[in-house]
């Protein structure tokens, strides 16, 4: 495996590695933390594959400065994570909860100090129980505590904080979480959905302005999760198929920030379900961004007949049976530089589930050292054809709590032992690590 010696990247270029708050912290109702709408989830008997919720996860509350010292040790200059909003507002309006902003304070003065650049996300998911009590995203009125949520962290760490992500994978929270349900709150209904991801967008937009508004100097952008669709067959159906699934996954979320307008055929094909949306509504989604952050995994193969299986097709797969195509990255990077007029893009999110084993306290997971890679490649592969990318995030550092999967899905070039909370570098975490090295004494050289 010598793919890095075919890698060329920026001495700018910013690497990181990425997790979020629900996933990693624990400390579910430690010192006046709300519960969230992932912990009401993970109670609902059948919804997580093993029975297991973030009580506890990997302890990140408790263990941060173990956890920063890794990251040290490895090398990465940045470092992706996600507040917990009913962690330092426990209703999601009224109180800040001091103790809860405690914790984000100390977290990132220890990333300062030891040289790490704090990457922060305000949403990766867990809204604040109180807050769905009211509708939730679907409620209109939640736009407006998010926005003065978001000035409340901008005001305190924007100063220290290099960039400030509204919304981590606003497709996740609407369609998984409101249109299939398989995601929390849960929720089964179409229009719900359409209307919550019109919410995430304008509270994205409206929460930028505020920030930008009262002087933060922090990057402000958003996170979409992205993949070149593909059709199952050269079929006219697969074909049509396939060009509405890039309207309604990828073009909805994107063109409302880029454009100013969702796009014409997703929105047709709404019909009754269409979004409410009010007259300024779609000019505050399109307020300037400072970033887009792009999470990349596989790409999505449609079909207008039986699901399409890269498994039972003999492709290669990750453990969450996820096509393993590193040249999916280069084709949706090149497709956005020659459709659109874009911000800098940073690749927020790449990584792989595996079924580690543990040889002699060890963890040869070459498949995940193989997968990012070969992904690394694809992106220098895009960046050499013009494409502007600033930074890039492996999922995960840690193994976590990998939402409906629980802990049966492990991400992290880090192993947890969820029984001791003991952390070992796996062999992906070993390489990313000379990788880095190697990238620091080039730019030493300058
Ligand atoms: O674990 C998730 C993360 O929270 C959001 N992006 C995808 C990852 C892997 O499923």
């Amino acid at each position: 495996m010598h793919t890095e010696s075919r890698l060329s990247f920026p001495r700018s270029f910013i690497w990181g590695v990425a997790t979020s708050a629900f996933q990693i912290e624990g400390g579910a109702d430690a010192a006046g933390k709300g519960p969230s709408i992932w912990d009401d989830f993970c109670r609902l008997p059948g919804v997580i594959q093993d029975g297991s919720d973030g009580r506890s996860a990997c302890e990140h509350l408790r263990l941060w400065e173990e956890d920063l010292d890794l990251l040290v040790h490895l090398g990465v200059d940045a470092y992706r994570f996600s507040i917990s909003w009913p962690r330092i507002q426990a209703l999601g309006s009224g109180p800040f909860n001091e103790a809860g902003f405690d914790f984000y304070e100390r977290l990132i003065n220890g990333m300062v100090a030891r040289g790490l650049k704090p990457y922060l996300t305000l949403n990766h998911w867990d809204l604040p129980s109180a807050l769905q009590a009211h509708g939730g995203w679907e409620n209109r009125e939640t736009v407006q505590h998010f926005v003065t949520y978001a000035c409340e962290v901008a005001r305190r760490f924007g100063d220290r904080v290099v960039s400030i992500c509204t919304h981590n994978e606003p497709w996740v929270m609407a369609y998984l979480g409101h249109e299939s349900g398989v995601f929390a709150p849960g929720i089964r209904n179409r229009s719900s959905a359409m209307q919550v991801a019109h919410h995430l967008l304008l509270s994205h937009g409206l929460a930028v302005k505020a920030m930008r508004d009262q002087g933060c100097k922090s990057q402000l952008g958003i996170v979409l999760n992205m993949a070149p669709v593909h059709p199952a067959t050269a079929s006219l159906e697969d074909q049509a198929r396939a060009r509405l699934d890039d309207g309604t996954g990828l073009r909805w979320y994107l063109e409302p920030l880029l454009l100013g307008a969702y796009p014409a055929d997703a929105w047709a094909h709404c019909g009754p379900d269409a979004p409410k949306v009010q007259a300024q509504d779609m000019a505050h989604i399109q307020a300037p961004l400072d970033f887009l952050g792009i999470n990349y995994y596989t790409r999505n193969v449609t079909s207008a007949d039986a699901p399409w299986n890269a498994k039972a097709l003999g492709l290669e797969v990750t453990d969450m049976d996820w096509e393993v195509y590193p040249q999916g990255l280069t084709e949706l990077l090149l497709r956005l530089h020659q459709d659109y007029d874009l911000p800098p893009l940073l690749i927020t999110e790449n990584g792989a589930a595996y079924a580690d084993r543990v040889e002699q306290g060890e963890v040869h997971d070459t498949d995940r050292q193989s997968y990012l890679a070969r992904h690394m490649e694809a992106l220098s592969q895009a960046m050499q054809k013009g494409v502007r990318v600033d930074a890039y995030f492996v999922w995960s550092l840690l193994d976590n709590f990998e939402w409906a999967f629980g802990y049966s899905k492990r991400f992290g070039i880090v192993r947890v032992d969820y029984e001791t909370q003991k952390r070992t570098l796996k062999d992906s975490a070993l390489w990313y690590r000379s990788f880095l090295q190697m990238q620091h004494s080039m730019r030493a050289k300058d």
